[in-house]
């Protein structure tokens, strides 16, 4: 029975007419050359083919009509110019002609190439696409295309909702699941070149001989896949290993100590990544302990790995005293000073809002603000604040605002996407990474529709151009049925599921409504955790006179952060953009918004829309019933259930405790019990 576990990877068995056609474009695979890189991008095909038609092609030497051709230039020395421009991870797939034969042509600078053109020709054939008259060409703008685990060595997972973690710690090096395989799989079929293996709270132990025994396994498995492997590193880690009496950047044993851990680490694995490092955030410890910046410690750390090609990721996620007016301004100000201090190997990660993974969030301020260092893109793709594993919202809109919000860093058209792929500021060390929602769980993500996020995160992050309905439609064709009956309502419930979620949990701007700790759930009213910026009331600040954070001169400051031309803009709560008004405003009650209605109205009629939206996605998902297996269909009928239970908890709870300051009616019409 469908489960969920082979994800975009299912080839499911087509109709007739359908089998013919894709064996007419696949009669045999013409692949010269040999490299574990080669064979798997010629089994996925063979595997794909089988899966689709029933007949897997054979491996020819000789060309024949309809044969799928695999080339380098190395293999193929006449495919001039073919491959130009494509890296060394991109591909162009053509129908062409071979001495009077018609074939198809995967052409690509490497084997790595040649299997993500297969992996895109499979999905062709998958979501129902015509074969004819091929003509793509793709290769990635964004350098490196990582998932962050957050995986602890004891199986646990950090914001993970899909069971224990993946790694086996305990079984490897020795046993390799076959899991890890098909997790390569899915990966270098969505272009992830990267795959950080432990939680950023990261724990010394994953530096020790053994575990990096265990890494050294797993790079072994994705390496023929282009997926390298990177370890979050613990920043006290030589005093806790080792006994040093310091962790001080700039303390020669410490930075000896690294270097040493640094080659040890190179012998097991030749082509690891490098580090990723969140430090003096939430506890954890880092270079400011000793009175050193960001940059420092980075930089110690980078100096350690350069020698083998390794970068340091270092997270500008913190917050802490130091701002105690407002969290939102921490990063920017603790990282924009050191705009190039920064070693060469060394990348800044930014999650893509100034607070936390928020259901929406106005792009991060650091994003075209700190030139001459290269940042990359932190996205959560585990939903720790919309509803986990079972609410069904849908990333894709999410990644996209953030990639598609404009910085004005250089004027208009500067935009996030532009920041991080390295063409606004001319940088060559790019990168994205997606916190991931994988774990244990038979179907990897906790839910069968939480596999469309991290397929959508794989997707953008090759392409960041690809528009996220585009996305869902190649995703829900490939998990459920090309049948546009299916794919239809599908993508419909889809595109507008984050807006409702939106809806019912963070309106107009608002942020961290969710209860403290677990963020499932409401919790407005909440005010008595220790630190200030922990309570729900800190984001609000509603009172009986109005509700809304005061990022203006006139509050925090904050906008002050971003560009002119846009801070101009923000600092009018008539020129800033509703989605984002209680972000940067604190405004009355009776605040007038663009629909004429007044801000309670308003508050009030998005609560209401929020579980209406989740209503439409269970009546569009029980008319699928005859379309889908009766596993997928239950998981998803069942999630959807406690979807609009909780869409209605959120509204009625956050309605009520606001109604209980505003002192204001219900607007005509609203169903929430007044
Ligand atoms: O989103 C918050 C989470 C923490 C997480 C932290 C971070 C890994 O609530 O669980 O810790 O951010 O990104 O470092």
């Amino acid at each position: 029975a469908e489960d969920g576990y082979d994800l975009w990877l299912r080839y499911a068995r087509t109709d007739e007419a359908r089998s013919a056609d894709l064996a007419a474009h696949a009669t045999i695979i013409v692949a010269p050359g040999a490299s574990p890189t080669l064979n798997v991008a010629i089994a996925e095909l063979q595997r794909g083919l089988a899966g689709m038609t029933g007949v897997a092609p054979a491996l020819s030497g000789t060309m024949r009509q309809g044969a799928l051709w695999l080339a380098t230039p190395a293999s193929a020395p006449a495919l001039p110019g073919e491959t130009a421009g494509l890296g060394g991870e991109g591909y162009a797939i053509r129908s062409i002609e071979v001495d009077g034969k018609a074939v198809t042509l995967i052409a690509a600078n490497s084997d790595l190439g040649l299997l993500h053109g297969a992996c895109h020709w499979l999905r062709l054939a998958q979501s129902g696409a015509s074969l004819d008259r091929l003509d793509i060409r793709s290769a990635p703008k964004i350098r490196l295309r990582l998932l962050n685990h957050w995986d602890n060595l004891n199986g646990t997972v950090e914001r993970g909702y899909a069971g224990q973690s993946i790694w086996d710690w305990w079984r490897l090096p020795d046993w390799k699941a076959p899991r890890y395989t098909d997790y390569a799989r899915a990966n270098a079929a969505i272009g992830i070149n990267g795959t950080v293996l432990n939680n950023v709270n990261a724990k010394a132990d994953s530096l020790t001989a053994p575990y990096i025994a265990k890494a050294a396994a797993l790079a072994d498995l994705f390496r023929p896949y282009g997926i390298k492997v990177y370890l979050s590193v613990r920043w006290t880690a030589p005093m806790e290993l080792d006994g040093l009496r310091t962790a001080d950047p700039r303390d020669p044993a410490v930075a000896g100590w690294w270097r040493a851990k640094a080659d040890e680490i190179y012998r097991a694995i030749p082509d690891f990544g490098g580090f990723l490092v969140k430090a003096n955030s939430e506890g954890q410890p880092g270079p400011q302990d000793y009175k050193r910046t960001h940059a420092d410690g980075a930089n110690m750390l980078a100096a350690a790995l350069k020698p083998h090609g390794g970068i340091v990721m270092w997270r500008a996620f913190v917050y802490a005293h130091d701002n105690p007016d407002d969290r939102a301004k921490q990063a920017y100000a603790d990282f924009r000073p050191l705009d190039g201090q920064f070693a060469d190997n060394v990348i800044v990660q930014v999650k893509n809002g100034a607070i936390d993974f928020q259901p929406r969030e106005p792009f991060h301020p650091l994003f075209g603000a700190m030139p001459k260092t290269p940042l990359m893109m932190e996205f959560q793709i585990t939903k720790e604040y919309l509803g986990q594993s079972t609410h069904l919202t849908y990333l894709g809109p999410l990644f996209k605002e953030a990639l598609d919000s404009d910085t004005f860093a250089k004027g208009a058209g500067s935009t996030v996407a532009k920041v991080i792929d390295g063409s606004l500021d001319g940088h060559r060390l790019t990168g994205i990474a997606g916190v991931a929602n994988i774990g244990a769980d038979r179907d990897w993500s906790g839910s069968i529709f939480n596999q469309a996020d991290w397929y959508a995160f794989g997707r953008l992050a090759w392409d960041t151009s690809l528009s996220a309905e585009a996305i869902a439609r190649e995703w829900a064709a490939m998990t459920f049925s090309p049948d546009p009956k299916v794919v239809e309502p599908i993508v419909g419930m889809m595109m507008g599921s984050r807006e409702a979620a939106v809806d019912y949990m963070t309106p107009l701007g608002l942020a961290h409504m969710m209860d403290t700790g677990h963020h499932y759930g409401p919790g407005p009213w909440v005010s008595d955790l220790a630190r200030p910026e922990w309570n729900p009331v800190y984001y609000h600040r509603a009172d009986a006179d109005g509700i809304g954070f005061d990022r203006t001169d006139s509050g925090s400051g904050a906008i002050g952060q971003y560009a002119p031309a846009i801070a101009t803009r923000l600092a009018n709560p008539h020129t800033t953009p509703e989605r984002h008004l209680l972000w940067f405003h604190h405004l009355p009650w009776d605040y007038r918004l663009a629909s004429g209605e007044t801000l309670w109205d308003g508050l009030v009629r998005r609560y209401d829309r929020g579980p209406a939206y989740v209503a439409g996605m269970q009546t569009l998902w029980a008319s699928l019933k005859p379309h889908i297996d009766a596993r997928r269909f239950a998981q998803t009928e069942a999630f959807l259930t406690i979807q609009h239970r909780e869409a209605l908890w959120w509204r009625d709870a956050s309605i009520a405790y606001f109604q209980s300051l505003a002192h204001r009616p219900l607007p005509a019409g609203s169903p929430a019990p007044a």
